[in-house]
């Protein structure tokens, strides 16, 4: 069991999963998709709803390794949807759950190892110094090497040698392939800014469907307003924040066909920023249910 009062190494966070898989066995599972450069499994936790056609929601988290809140954020969702299953809004059980808690195993533990490695934001990809790793938000095959990226090593927005170059990306890509056309959600979790981001990102430009898009962000935001007493901005990413191209969510709407993509940027706006307590994640997490739970309604309205 994990408290949610601290944040958690990787072998906890998989610990917990496994007691899940264990308690719940007649809808949740566990899987490996892959493993990371330093060969850490990337474990993917599934939560079916028991109903055969349903929509299935993504969701991950910690792919940024110093976004220590974001893997938190997923772990307190994952426990929503398991551990309080009875509480859920009926749409809510009424989808499937692919859940990887923790994209950057790797990256995710350098950033514990010392004080000064807190602000590591790659994988760990072979090279040396911070001339090691890829970002892989920039990694992605989608528009890949375009703008918001760099192809110099020693960049934290390093895009890596090639599409989908990385263990850690192309896991994730391979999955969402071969569960097209299931997938119709995907929710990204970083930190920081308080953002519930859509394509395209790559570039100021906007999807066909992108009205769906905000209309959905926004009531997830006014949910988060009224319910936490917080406010998230959505909008286009590229629009929002800046342009930067190769990242999952573009991804995931172009290649992966998932209709409510998002990349949800948590606490705070800045006070804390990445290093934001860990007497933060409740609040997180329910502002990340309120996400999951507005693209849940969508899906089952639409299908
Ligand atoms: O730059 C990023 O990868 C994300 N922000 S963060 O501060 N967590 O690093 C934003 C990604 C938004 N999506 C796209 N630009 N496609
Ligand atoms: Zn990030």
């Amino acid at each position: 069991k994990l408290t949610f009062e601290h944040y958690h190494r990787v072998e906890d966070q998989h610990g917990y999963l496994d007691y899940l898989a264990e308690t719940y066995k007649d809808y949740v599972t566990l899987e490996s998709i892959g493993t990371s450069h330093e060969g850490r499994e990337l474990k993917l936790i599934k939560i079916s709803s028991g109903y055969p056609n349903a929509s299935a929601i993504w969701i991950d988290g910690g792919i940024h390794a110093r976004e220590w809140i974001a893997s938190a954020t997923v772990l307190h969702i994952v426990r929503e949807l398991t551990e309080y299953r009875d509480n859920l809004p009926e749409e809510m059980k009424q989808v499937d759950y692919y859940v990887v808690p923790m994209v950057n195993p790797d990256g995710y533990e350098f950033s514990h190892s010392a004080y000064r490695n807190r602000l590591w934001r790659k994988n760990r990809a072979p090279g040396s110094g911070s001339c090691q790793g890829v970002d892989l938000n920039r990694n992605y095959g989608y528009k890949w090497g375009g703008k918001g990226t760099s192809n110099y090593k020693c960049s934290d927005i390093f895009r890596g040698a090639g599409p989908n170059s990385e263990p850690e990306t192309k896991a994730v890509a391979n999955y969402i392939g071969k569960k097209k056309p299931e997938i119709q959600g995907f929710l990204t979790f970083h930190s920081y800014g308080q953002y519930i981001l859509y394509p395209w990102g790559y570039d100021k430009k906007l999807p066909p469907d992108y009205e769906d898009l905000q209309r959905v962000g926004d009531i997830a935001a006014q949910r988060i307003k009224e319910k936490q007493g917080v406010k998230y901005k959505v909008g286009n990413s590229a629009n929002m924040l800046y342009a930067a191209a190769g990242a999952a969510d573009d991804w995931a709407k172009a290649y992966g066909k998932v209709k409510y993509t998002y990349t949800v940027e948590l606490r705070d706006e800045g006070s804390y920023g990445f290093v934001i307590p860990s007497s933060e994640i409740t609040a997180c997490g329910k502002d990340g249910f309120e996400v999951v739970r507005a693209v849940a309604e969508a899906l089952v309205k639409t299908s």
